[in-house]
């Protein structure tokens, strides 16, 4: 057995009943071939190893009373990643489906998406079992409010900044930052997400889906094409989905697919301003199904439940934006068939490994989220520094830092494709490889910790 197929399976035993986890390992471990068979000190000193392993892991009990007085039990979690290059960084999530497999993988890829920002961006990732969904707002501050009574001793400016992820916007956000507030008496940029007038940044909100589109427009002026009129499929109807759907508008391209967790609308004549602006109200204020979309504009027709694919309809762009796996090698060679010539990851991991094989046997380009969607993290990097400086930066200016950063990381994925004598528009192997070279390097400087 090699010594890589050896560290592998030797990650795999240490965690065992962790597919996510796996999977992206496997994937980064897969494209890094090349580096570590160049560097022989990278084997040596473990390093590979040693990103796989957190270096802590933090669960605990987070109980609530709900609106009925009852007591509500749930699984709080903080998976502190890797700090070699900056404190830990990175989002909340809260879903009843998460699990020790599901936030590791998150967390392990962030410590390749915070690198590539080129900030001083450790990685870490967290949250709860927690069902946001159908709960009073009242039961959502009770519950941040217990998660926070335990995490806030974890957390800090210096040491591990929170923010956003799945179930977790401004509202969860301002409710557990009130309560660190609260618990240390320090108001400190200790979560990013925040609203703007109390010390969050201009664009957060809409910086991953911008950023994801961004990406895009980058990917194809490589291959001189752009998003005009081309017909784009976008899944989810969250954050990270709203704004790229916002961007894509603006870029002139035509969104005719969106989706939930419930099923996805087929709008043929696609998503305008005002629909954009009927959906957000219905998904953010409402918390509502997407079905309403369909009973509202008579173009639209509603798809209930996951028999029928959104992936099936005819596009040129693809945008995944909603969660983990939920593209599978049949949704691509679908996209590929129907003459798809790009798929930008908004969500992370969305392509299954069979996915990401599809892709590689088609003629699509494709970018994984640790680059595309890099854009949210970034601008919660800045509203960090804003913190500390204790300033705000106007609109304009955040503009133009995600546009450079965007661009900063496309051109360091070209660079490596390269210097790696890669295939031209492999971002996959490329963001993995220049990834993986920052936080090496930082944690060989730093030695064996
Ligand atoms: P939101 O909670 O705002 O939106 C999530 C969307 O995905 C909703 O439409 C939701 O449907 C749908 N969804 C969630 N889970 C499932 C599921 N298991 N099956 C089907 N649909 C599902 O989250 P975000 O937009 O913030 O995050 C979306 C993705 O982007 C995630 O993968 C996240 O990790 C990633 N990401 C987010 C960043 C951020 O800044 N927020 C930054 C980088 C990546 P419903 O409304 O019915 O629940
Ligand atoms: O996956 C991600 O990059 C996020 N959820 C955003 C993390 C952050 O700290 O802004």
């Amino acid at each position: 057995m090699s010594k890589i197929d050896y560290v592998l399976n030797s990650i795999k035993e240490r965690n065992p009943g962790e597919p996510e986890f796996h999977q992206a390992v496997l994937e980064v471990f897969d494209s890094i071939e090349p580096v570590l068979s160049k560097n022989s000190k990278y084997l040596e000193e473990k390093v590979f190893e040693r990103m796989a392993e957190p270096e802590r892991i933090i669960t605990f009990r987070v109980c609530w009373t709900d609106d009925n007085n009852q007591i509500q039990v749930n699984r709080g979690y903080r998976v502190q990643m890797n700090g070699a290059m900056g404190p830990y960084k990175g989002g909340l999530r809260f879903h009843p489906s998460l699990n020790l497999s599901i936030l590791k993988f998150l967390a392990f890829e962030q410590t390749f998406k915070n690198a590539l920002t080129g900030l001083p961006l450790g990685a870490g990732k967290g949250g709860a079992d927690f069902n946001p969904k159908h709960k009073s707002d009242r039961e959502i501050m009770r519950f941040c409010q217990a998660w926070m009574l335990e995490a806030y001793r974890h957390i800090g400016h210096f040491t591990d900044i929170p923010a956003g992820d799945i179930g977790v916007g401004e509202k969860e956000i301002g409710y557990l930052f009130g309560a660190f507030k609260k618990i240390k008496n320090e108001f400190q940029g200790s979560i990013t997400g925040k609203g703007p007038l109390w010390g969050g940044s201009f664009l957060r909100p809409e910086a991953t889906g911008y950023g994801l589109v961004h990406f895009a427009e980058y990917m194809l002026a490589e291959v001189d094409k752009d998003l005009a009129n081309k017909v784009c499929l976008v899944s989810g109807s969250g954050n990270v989905s709203q704004f790229a759907i916002e961007k894509l508008i603006h870029d002139k391209a035509k969104v005719v697919a969106f989706s939930d967790s419930t099923g996805f609308i087929h709008d043929e004549e696609g998503v305008d301003e005002e629909k954009l602006a009927f959906l957000k109200v219905l998904k953010n204020e409402k918390r509502e199904s997407i079905a309403g979309y369909a009973e509202k504009y008579k173009s639209a027709k509603y798809y209930e439940g996951t028999e029928k694919r959104l992936w099936s309809i005819p596009a040129e762009c693809a945008f995944p934006c909603a969660t983990q796996n939920e593209l599978d090698e049949s949704d691509v060679q679908d996209l590929s068939k129907n003459g798809a010539i790009l798929i930008a990851e908004g969500a992370n991991m969305p392509l299954t490994d069979a996915a990401i094989k599809a892709v590689q046997h088609s003629n699509i380009i494709y970018a994984p989220g640790k680059a595309a969607n890099a854009g949210g993290v970034a601008i919660s990097g800045l509203e960090m520094t804003q913190n500390r400086l204790g300033r705000y930066w106007s609109r304009s200016r955040m503009e133009t830092e995600l546009r450079v950063i965007m661009q900063g990381i496309h051109e360091n994925c070209q660079d490596t494709m390269k210097k790696y004598s890669l295939d031209a528009q492999d971002y996959l192997n490329a963001a993995n490889i220049a990834g993986f070279e920052r936080v090496a390097k930082a944690m060989v400087a730093q030695g064996s910790w």
